[in-house]
């Protein structure tokens, strides 16, 4: 059925072949069977737009594909999809420095649009660790958050402008750039976050702020879970913080002995809290630090003293996820309000407790935006099925203390195919109806991604 594919793009643009079908149809999980049946390459966007409207003559189903760090089976093609590369999308279109505004093809990947806003003089601050391989459509189809979201947000604030072919073959010019445009529905939110679901993201116009001066990086050992919250609200009270990350000690133990990197400090901690700031903030963050210490939750701290440092010490944060991959870990992506959190990780460290004696549970991340990464990590002498099935046995346990307090069973990953058939316990019934009736509008031919996100 795919053969006709080549009516509308050249045989260069077009692989069947094992390696590239394997290569192409999966992102950064590895618990979906990935079964392509062709990737495809467009040029340009009438490329997608043909792509788009001989899928809906033919009955193909689409794959958008970024650069696959996602980890909810987003860009995985399981049954047979005709998976969409950006990879030669990749241009940077246009710079206005008027408006501060970068137009760039979905292809552009993160790390090169961050150079790009340094040459400029200007600063692109949505950065999590696969800024060197993901790309602007990926980020913008999962509304990509990350490690400064506490300070800048996340990528839907910084999206200006997007073009997007729909899954009917049309193409939407979404809001221009424009900083106030009260002219109705804006459109270009319903695509930030959709997942490739409604249409594809091709060019998109990014905001670019001024760079923030020199940063310091802070690393604290807090010994309970509750007092990483009271550092979080000490520090923000006297300064503003670009980042507020969070690990465990079994965090820092697979990190460090993953990149072999020394532990930052001499006491062994429960949890371990990484904070950056401004360099011209450091008197106030060093009193903020000897309060914490006084009111007896942090027992030990480092600052950085140079680049190297701080690289060095994000790295025991960023490497994380990287360092328990062969672990094959059970992932959860949990946010609650930053008011909820105290009473929220009791009760979800409880359930884990009591019904994961046996696993090793990894808790990191952001959780100055209140969002917790808890990965399970599997055992040697289970199969990944076994495991698989016994941590989704306590999911829905985790879920009803989530839906519980109004938080989100993803907070950033996307929901794709990993959480599609929980997504009931962070949207209402009402919520999903209207997201089918989108989504019939937008694509009423199902071409897109199909299966991911909502039930079919
Ligand atoms: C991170 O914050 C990423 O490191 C990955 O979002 C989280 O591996 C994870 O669960
Ligand atoms: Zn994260």
């Amino acid at each position: 059925m795919t053969q006709a594919l080549d009516e509308c793009l050249s045989s260069k643009q077009i692989r069947r072949d094992a390696d590239s079908l394997q290569h192409w149809g999966v992102d950064w999980t590895r618990s979906f069977p990935v079964a392509p049946s062709a990737v495809v390459f467009p040029e340009s966007t009438d490329d997608v737009i043909r792509l788009v409207q001989l899928a809906n003559r033919e009955g193909l189903s689409l794959v958008p594909s970024g650069g696959r760090t996602g980890l909810s089976g987003g860009a995985v093609a399981s049954n047979g999809e005709v998976v969409v590369s950006f990879d030669r999308m990749n241009r940077i279109l246009d710079f206005e420095p008027a408006d501060r505004l970068v137009t760039c093809q979905a292809g552009v990947v993160t790390q090169a649009l961050q150079t790009y806003a340094g040459e400029q003089g200007l600063f692109y601050p949505v950065d999590f660790a696969s800024s060197g391989s993901s790309q602007i459509g990926g980020n913008i189809a999962t509304n990509a958050g990350g490690i400064k979201v506490i300070r800048y947000g996340l990528t839907r604030d910084w999206v200006a402008g997007l073009r997007v072919v729909t899954g009917s073959g049309a193409l939407l010019d979404c809001n221009h750039g424009l900083v106030k445009n009260a002219t109705g529905y804006d459109l270009r939110h319903l695509f930030v976050g959709s997942e490739g679901t409604l249409g594809f993201i091709v060019e998109a116009d990014i905001r670019l702020t001024a760079p923030p001066g020199p940063q310091l990086v802070m690393v604290l050992g807090v010994n309970r879970f509750r007092d990483v919250l009271a550092v979080l609200g000490r520090f923000q009270s006297a300064l503003t913080l670009s980042a507020f990350e969070f690990f465990s000690e079994l965090a820092l133990k697979k990190v460090t002995a993953h990149r072999e990197l020394p532990r930052p400090l001499a006491e062994q901690a429960a949890f371990y809290a990484l904070l950056e700031f401004d360099e011209s903030a450091m008197e106030l963050a060093l009193q903020a630090f000897e309060a914490c210490v006084d009111e007896g939750w942090v027992q030990d701290g480092v600052v950085s003293q140079s680049q190297a440092q701080a690289a060095n010490l994000w790295q025991l944060r960023e490497g994380i996820s990287e360092s328990i991959a062969d672990y094959t870990p059970y992932k959860n992506d949990l946010a609650v309000r930053v008011s909820q959190m105290p009473d929220f990780l009791d009760e979800v460290d409880a359930l884990v407790q009591e019904n994961y004696p046996d696993f090793e549970v990894c808790w990191y991340g952001h959780i100055g935006d209140g969002n917790l990464h808890l990965n399970i990590l599997k055992p040697n002498n289970l199969t990944a099925e076994t495991f698989f099935q016994r941590c989704h046995e306590i999911s829905p346990r985790i879920f009803e203390r989530v839906a519980f307090r109004n938080g989100s069973i993803s907070a950033e990953h996307g929901v794709g195919l990993l959480k599609r058939d929980f997504l009931a316990y962070s949207r209402s019934s009402e919520e999903l109806a209207v997201m089918r009736a989108l989504k019939q509008v937008l694509d009423p031919g199902q071409v897109m991604n199909p299966g991911k996100l909502l039930v079919r």
